[in-house]
């Protein structure tokens, strides 16, 4: 039984960017339900792409995030209890950090419109 998590832990990984400079759709597998304890926050930008409130998700145009070793792509990513997604709407730019566990599962916890 151990194995099996281990591979699935080792899969999960192996799925996500591989930091190769292509950009993909195909992200990297959100697991909200899953989540452990927070054990680093990155912080992040990039463009909104789509916005689903009722799942608490958001498309968004990342930049490079050296910190999860991934290229710049376009992912869903769920937001913690709390985000207010109705303030951002597709085109803007928004800046975020990201709540990851040892697990490398990760969750936006704090979005807000670019400065820049
Ligand atoms: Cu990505």
């Amino acid at each position: 039984m151990k194995y099996i998590i281990a591979m699935a832990l080792s899969m999960a990984v192996l799925t996500g960017c591989a930091g190769n400079g292509q950009p993909s759709s195909a992200g990297h597998s959100p697991s909200a339900e899953s989540m452990g304890a927070a054990v680093r926050e990155v912080s992040a930008y990039g463009f909104v792409t789509q916005i689903s409130p009722a799942e608490r998700i958001i498309n968004i145009k990342h930049a490079p995030i050296p910190e999860m070793n991934w290229a710049p792509m376009v992912m869903d990513f769920s937001v913690v209890d709390g985000v207010d997604l109705s303030a951002f709407k597709r085109g803007d730019k928004v800046q975020f950090i990201l709540e990851v566990d040892q697990a490398l599962n990760y969750q936006i916890k704090e979005i807000s419109a670019a400065t820049d």
